[in-house]
């Protein structure tokens, strides 16, 4: 039987054994019986989830797949957490996979919350990556089922594409400059720029360079990068004018008062966002960044549950979300999360660097064409080994980024294509975090 078909006689189906159980003697199990049923999609059943590990640009990602009793209707949904990939392969392969199969890949909600308090304890990056992953595999199954994209079952279309900032990189102004130029001449309406401040970041003697990947460390001093940072910005806005919009990530590394002083002194150059001033153990000078100063803020790529993201929402002190989707566990928490944000005027602009797959980028620009408060989509940009691991990857024009317009999130894995691009365990890849210290040896925090 064709889907549609299928489709309809199971709601008209449903519809009558709905109708005819549910009197008002139905007990606790009846109900629940009878719910199952009247859900008009049929009665198939998970029969597989697991992570998909691969590095076709070199970044580790990993996809989750959710396969079902209907042949060849299965999702993907990404979970990459690239630091500590394995761990989300786990959380995958072992404990989720045990607990979803055999439960309906309709009940995505359902899902969500009993898989998310499964382990009793929760929240993190390890366990919503891995729960972000299914989640948005099972909103990829929906599409594909009822025929239609992602975006459609979330509410249509409130845009034609989502607009995009890139990063312009080089380690001096100049080479700042010419990358800025190039990516303007590419259509870009929006340009971030993370300067390399030599005072701030002195490079460091042949010795470390000698000494073993998990031990080489990097210099970052607050007070010279916060200080350099607004005569840059100065710099460039005078060297490119008005109709650019300027953005800069500052890696939650300020102290608080060092990340105020930098918003304040900002002020004149009118940036579109200040992003990750904080480190999330720091919400709490959220109020004093705010009252100082009106350079719009962005945050929350390390946030991980609604505890972290709801004061600051609700008492109006961000104006950018820019979380990391499958970190808070997914595409229905962030469609949640941005209706949240909507009543506080806080506008989504989902965190999309190099280390999110082309499905998570997928999802992002789902999520954008449908939502109100869109704001902005950081699109790293993809390699052609991305683009034929993964088909149908969004694409970029003059600056947006388009899906297409296939059932789901429209993009796919070639599964034997991903086992040509093996992820590495080497420990260069996941260190620089923990090495990056102050002159006198001490931990600088993101
Ligand atoms: C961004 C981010 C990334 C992160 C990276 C960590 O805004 O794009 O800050 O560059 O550093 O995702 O793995
Ligand atoms: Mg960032």
């Amino acid at each position: 039987m064709k889907r549609r078909q299928l489709l309809q006689a199971g709601s008209l189906g449903a519809l009558a054994a709905g109708m005819g159980s549910l009197g008002p003697s139905v007990t606790g199990a009846s109900l629940l019986a009878a719910q199952q049923q009247r859900s008009g999609l049929p009665p198939i059943k998970i029969t597989d989830v697991k992570c998909i590990l691969t590095a076709p640009a070199g970044r580790r990602l990993a996809v989750v797949k959710v396969s079902t009793s209907e042949p060849e209707l299965y999702g993907l949904g990404c979970a990459t957490f690239t630091q500590r990939i394995r761990t989300v392969q786990t959380a995958v392969d072992v404990y989720l996979k045990q607990f979803l199969v055999g439960k309906s890949p309709w009940d995505i909600e359902d899902i969500w919350q009993s898989s998310f308090v499964s382990s009793y304890w929760r929240n993190g990056p390890v366990l919503n990556n891995a729960l972000g992953g299914v989640d948005a595999a099972l909103w990829d199954i929906l599409g594909k089922w009822t025929g239609l994209p992602v975006y459609q079952l979330l509410g249509g279309k409130s845009r034609q594409a989502v607009d995009t900032y890139r990063s312009a990189g080089g380690r001096t102004f100049e080479e700042l400059v010419d990358s800025f130029q190039q990516l303007r001449e590419q259509g870009y309406r929006h340009i971030r720029c993370e300067p390399v401040v030599p005072e701030a970041s002195p490079p460091l003697g042949p010795e470390n360079a000698a000494r073993p990947a998990n031990q080489r460390t990097r210099i970052w001093e607050a007070a010279p990068f916060a200080r350099a940072l607004p005569r840059f910005f100065g710099k460039l806005r005078e060297r490119f004018g008005e109709q650019v919009e300027l953005l800069t990530d500052v890696h939650e590394l300020l102290p608080p008062i060092l990340a105020i002083q930098l918003a304040k002194e900002l002020e004149p150059v009118r940036m579109f966002f200040l992003e990750d001033p904080l480190s999330p153990e720091d919400v709490g000078y959220f109020k004093h960044l705010r009252q100082q100063s009106s350079t719009p803020i962005a945050m929350g790529e390390l946030f991980n549950n609604p505890n972290e993201w709801l004061d600051i929402i609700s008492q109006r002190l961000i104006d950018f979300i820019r979380v990391h989707i499958s970190q808070i566990g997914g595409v229905s928490m962030a469609f949640k999360l941005s209706h949240l944000c909507e009543f506080f005027r806080v506008r989504t602009a989902w965190h999309g660097p190099g280390d999110t797959s082309p499905v998570g980028h997928a999802a992002n620009i789902h999520l954008g064409l449908v939502v109100n408060n869109f704001g902005i989509q950081e699109f790293h940009g993809l390699t052609q080994s991305e683009r034929d691991v993964f088909p149908g990857s969004p694409q970029e024009r003059n600056g947006y980024v388009y899906i297409n317009e296939a059932p789901g999130f429209g993009v796919d894995l070639d599964e034997k294509l991903a086992a040509r691009f093996p992820i590495r365990d080497d420990p260069s890849f996941d260190l620089h975090w923990g090495n990056l210290r102050r002159k006198d040896g001490s931990i600088v925090k993101p």
